[in-house]
């Protein structure tokens, strides 16, 4: 692979709506990335291997709970810092910005919010040092936008909960120690467990051959008779609505981190675009390219302010889930359509690993599709704006 050369564009001036800690935050993400992602991601991304060699580093620079509080282990950050992080990461890899929302916002947010003083004591400090990583169980094989229909279930079997059922398409899974779990009690109410590995009954095998986020590692996760002690539920949230804020947060994560893929495109893109002569000139000053590279710039920076915007609105406690789906929906489909254009800017050359474009660009289909699809996201606007559910 090329050296990394990224230089961010900030068309807007946007910095200068960042504090002094947001900046130092999110540049020692960026240099940390150009210095410890880069140079191994595309190998890791062929050989289909996650690199397990940067969970310290992950750790270093706040990406494990960035708005956890420090007594918990956390960085103790706010939410503009923890998107910005989460944009650097995304840069580099989306697999490896999959890893750090997972355990972020999917494994410590709803221990830190639903578990008990316990559960927050004996699991936060370690994954935020890394020392312990997690991963989300809610999807289903027969239940992926619906997760309502989950048949995954446990029963009260007097000093234990006996778990039974599946989940598919779990990222972190084969390596997880432990694994934040959505399951219907005998009433049919879905409450969250954390199953350790180890139990018995209790498999994660790996899910191969994806084209897609490669550098991160998917798995299923299997409930055979598996043995919970009770003291594992999670007693402060349960219904739909407890899985559900949790992906409001990993939601607005990616809402930023789809950013990060867009701006390295465009990056690389207009880069080579200055550098590749065709018919005697640069193509950069060809009319058409010129079309691409605008429009890319323009949607990056509409992306920005509403990623801004939204980390201050969060930061104030007003950011509602439906603005989070509009923000999610519009920044992976601004960075999809972006690798795309920048992939052909780069001829040839753009599918190959010497350049980072068509790894983002496959990256951003499973971006597209988790924490709520493209279509599921337009629905909730829809139903936000009319007032219909039409799932
Ligand atoms: P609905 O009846 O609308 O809602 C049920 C209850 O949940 C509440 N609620 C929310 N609460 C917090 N945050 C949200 N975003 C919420 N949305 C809804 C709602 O108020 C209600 O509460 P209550 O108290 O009245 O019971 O539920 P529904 O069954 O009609 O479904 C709605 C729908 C389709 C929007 C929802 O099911 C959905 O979002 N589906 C998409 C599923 C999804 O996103 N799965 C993601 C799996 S995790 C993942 O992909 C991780 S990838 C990680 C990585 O690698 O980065
Ligand atoms: P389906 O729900 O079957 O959808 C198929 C198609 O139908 C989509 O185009 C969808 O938009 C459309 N559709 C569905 N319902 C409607 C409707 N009502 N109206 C119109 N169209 C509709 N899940 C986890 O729980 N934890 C994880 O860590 C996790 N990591 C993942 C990692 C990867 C790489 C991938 C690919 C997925 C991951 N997921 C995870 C699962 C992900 O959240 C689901 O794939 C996603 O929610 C969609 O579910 P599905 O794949 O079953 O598609």
């Amino acid at each position: 692979m090329k050296p990394d050369l990224f230089q961010a564009p900030d068309y807007f001036n946007l910095d200068e709506l960042l504090t002094d800690e947001h900046k130092m935050v999110r540049d020692a993400a960026r240099e940390w990335v150009k210095r410890e992602v880069s140079p191994i991601i595309e190998e890791a991304a062929q050989k289909a291997e996650f690199p397990k060699s940067i969970i310290g580093g992950l750790a270093e620079i706040g990406a494990f709970g960035p708005y956890i509080p420090e007594e918990y282990g956390g960085a103790g950050l706010d939410q503009i810092s923890y998107g910005l992080i989460m944009q650097e990461i995304e840069r580099g890899d989306s697999g490896v910005r999959s890893t750090a929302s997972v355990q972020s916002s999917l494994v410590m947010y709803p221990i830190f919010k639903y578990g008990t003083e316990e559960q927050k004591k004996k699991y936060l400090p370690k994954l935020a040092s890394g020392e312990m990583m997690g991963c989300f169980g809610l999807t289903e094989p027969d239940y992926g936008s619906n997760p309502a229909g989950m048949v995954t279930n446990f029963k009260d079997k007097g000093d234990h909960y006996l778990l039974n059922g599946a989940k598919m398409w779990i990222s972190n899974a084969p390596f997880a120690d432990i694994a934040i779990v959505w399951a219907k009690n005998e009433e049919g109410r879905i409450h969250g467990l954390i199953v350790e590995r180890g139990m018995e009954g209790f498999s994660t095998p790996e899910t191969h051959n994806k084209w897609s986020l490669r550098a991160s590692a998917t798995g299923e996760l299997i409930f055979d008779n598996v043995k919970v002690p009770k003291e594992n539920l999670m007693p402060n949230k349960s219904g739909l609505g407890a899985p559900l804020g949790c992906l409001d947060s990993a939601r607005f994560g990616i809402a930023w981190g789809a950013i990060g893929a867009a701006m390295d495109c465009y990056d690389t893109a207009l880069r080579y675009s200055k550098e590749r002569v065709q018919f005697d000139k640069p193509i950069g000053g060809k009319q058409l390219q010129q079309k691409k590279l605008a429009e890319m710039i323009t949607e990056i920076t509409k992306a920005q302010l509403m990623a801004w915007r939204l980390g201050v609105l969060r930061n104030e406690g007003k950011a509602t889930s439906a603005q989070i789906s509009m923000a999610k929906r519009n920044n992976v489909e601004m960075a999809i359509n972006i690798a795309r254009e920048a992939r052909q800017i780069l001829g040839g050359m753009g599918i190959t690993g010497e350049y980072s474009i068509m790894r983002h660009m496959m990256n951003l289909e499973s971006v597209i599709t988790y924490e709520g699809t493209h279509d599921i996201h337009l629905l909730i606007t829809g139903m936000d704006i009319t007032g219909m559910p039409a799932f």
